[in-house]
């Protein structure tokens, strides 16, 4: 990675990873792409920016050869509860968009980051202990586009030899940015919540189980796995990654370990509770550590602890 481009650069993963790419390999390699989201003022401040629609083949093209980009971290999609209420959108925006980073890449010859998720499983895949490869028949939109996109990936490096590597991730939970329009948003806003009103009323169930994982370990695992060795790598594309597993009912009881006022309400929302059902309580990520040498560095009440200092 020397010159990397990044799309969705404004949304949740691309807010923190934009800066610890430009950090790490400098301010003038790092090209940030974003859409609707308006950038934080960071973001634009520090280095190249430009607003463009991830469907505009060309004009992402003209700015990848411009800057003779080597890298691609393709982070713009639509997130699952959002791609429910517009699915025929979904579909457009997450892979036409990931079709044109591939055809871009097959032609400027760059490698590819794609980030999959949990939500490319569905309700028969098996729920505990989800292995690497297992069954995926994910029964929402999001899912679909998510393993469509690994297949593709897949397709790419075998058929064309373009570099492409991705992970499953969980929930990601971040102080930085505001996630939008995702089922697991809920380990993320009633940080604000526990800290605003003492009170979050949660729109899953309590004992709802899903894999999280805070953002720093997030942004590592993108770093580690873009810079592995290929010749190690049996896997390439959906690597299982996580670092926690909780219940809405668990991260309470974290939080009000630090906040005793703290309560939680349940008023569940049949969509987004729909959705969390179909996807893993907790994968098996053993793959990913034998591979490259996965290892998260935050559980859950470290993650809490960070959270609530940073925000407060
Ligand atoms: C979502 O909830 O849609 C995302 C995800 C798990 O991919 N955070």
């Amino acid at each position: 990675m020397k010159k990397i481009l990044i799309t969705g650069a404004t949304g949740q993963i691309g807010t923190e990873l934009t800066p610890a790419l430009r950090n790490k390999f400098g301010n003038e390699n790092v090209f940030a792409i974003g859409h609707k989201r308006r950038p934080d003022p960071n973001l634009h401040a520090s280095g190249p920016y430009y607003s463009l629609d991830i469907r505009d083949c060309h004009g992402l093209e003209t700015i990848v050869a411009a800057h003779d980009v080597d890298t691609i971290i393709h982070l713009a999609s639509l997130l699952s509860a959002t791609a429910e209420t517009q699915p025929q959108q979904a579909w457009d925006i997450n892979m036409n968009g990931l079709t044109n980073v591939l055809e871009i890449s097959r032609r400027q010859q760059c490698a590819v980051f794609f980030p999959s998720s949990i939500a490319a499983f569905g309700p028969t895949t098996p729920s505990d202990n989800t292995p690497q490869d297992t069954i995926q028949r994910p029964n929402t939109m999001y899912g679909i586009t998510k393993v469509s996109g690994e297949l593709l990936c897949d397709y790419y490096y075998q058929r064309f030899g373009v570099d492409t590597r991705g992970v499953r991730f969980p929930g990601l939970i971040s102080y930085k940015a505001i996630p939008g329009g995702g089922t697991t948003d809920y380990a993320v806003h009633i940080f604000y919540a526990a800290l605003r009103e003492q009170h979050y009323v949660c729109y899953l169930r309590p004992d709802t189980r899903l894999d999280m994982m805070y953002m720093p370990d997030a942004i590592a695992a993108i770093m580690q796995i873009m810079e592995s060795d290929t010749t190690a790598l049996a896997h390439r594309n959906g690597f299982n990654i996580t670092a926690m597993s909780f219940t809405p009912e668990q991260l309470a009881y974290e939080i009000k370990k630090l906040i005793p006022e703290f309560t939680i309400t349940y008023t569940v929302d049949p969509v987004r509770q729909a959705i969390a059902d179909s996807w893993p309580r907790h994968m098996d990520d053993s793959v990913a550590r034998a591979e490259w040498r996965w290892a998260p560095q935050y559980d859950l009440a470290a993650m809490v602890r960070e959270m609530l200092d940073s925000l407060s």
